[in-house]
């Protein structure tokens, strides 16, 4: 059966096709990006999982397959988690990754090491057209850096250093990334659950 992955971010769908690959899954994914007509929903929700539910429904309901999709974002402790959902559009214009890390370091300008606690945080949910769903969440614990480093992943990974790691995220390979993620944690705990639900 087709699988839809309900994300036009590119960072999100390499990692995924990868996490989800290595569970030899007998679907076959495709991206959202195969069906243009289908307008982006409206991410009105104010949890990580609601968004990621009204996105997964958005594209089962459109296409009769069903589809998973992520909601995730990086929450900054000193911020009381914000950007959190807000994340893709922090600095306005939705998906300036560069714009949007700039600012969260303007933010927090010189605050010491000990106060720049943070995690990603990704809701993953599954919905089928008959209006079955299921949410499962992974989280990613870190500090921020003073100044960006790394050219792998997207979004904030240049200033998220995971915790008992001395690199960034954006200099982990793809693969330890994965290893760690709070996406690879709420996918691989999808999986069980697409296996049971779609066989
Ligand atoms: P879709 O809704 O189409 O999936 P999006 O980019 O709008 O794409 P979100 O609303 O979930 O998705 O926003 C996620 C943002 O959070 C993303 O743009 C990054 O800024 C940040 N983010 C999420 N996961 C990340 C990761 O693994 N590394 C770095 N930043 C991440």
């Amino acid at each position: 059966t087709r699988l839809i992955l309900a994300t036009r971010n590119a960072g999100k769908v390499t990692e995924l096709r990868a996490i989800l690959s290595d569970a030899g899954l007998p679907h076959e994914l495709v991206g959202a990006d195969a069906y243009p007509q289908v307008p982006d929903v409206k991410e009105t929700g104010v949890t990580f999982a609601e968004n990621a539910l009204l996105k997964a429904h958005a594209l089962a309901q459109a296409t009769g397959h069903p589809a998973i999709a992520d909601d995730s974002g990086l929450c900054v402790d000193v911020l009381n988690g914000a950007p959190g959902i807000f994340s893709a559009r922090w600095a306005g214009a939705h998906g300036n990754d560069r714009a949007n890390l700039e600012l969260l370091l303007n933010q927090l300008g010189d605050i010491a090491d000990e106060h720049r606690g943070a995690h990603f945080f990704c809701a993953a949910a599954l919905a089928l057209p008959d209006g079955t769903e299921r949410v499962v969440e992974g989280r990613l614990l870190g500090t921020l850096r003073h100044t960006p480093a790394g050219g792998g992943g997207f979004g904030y990974d240049p200033i998220l250093q995971p915790l008992n790691d001395t690199r960034t995220c954006a200099e982990l390979t793809a693969a330890e990334k994965n290893a760690i993620s709070h996406r690879g944690q709420a996918f691989r705990a999808l999986i069980p659950i697409l296996r049971d639900l779609l066989g």
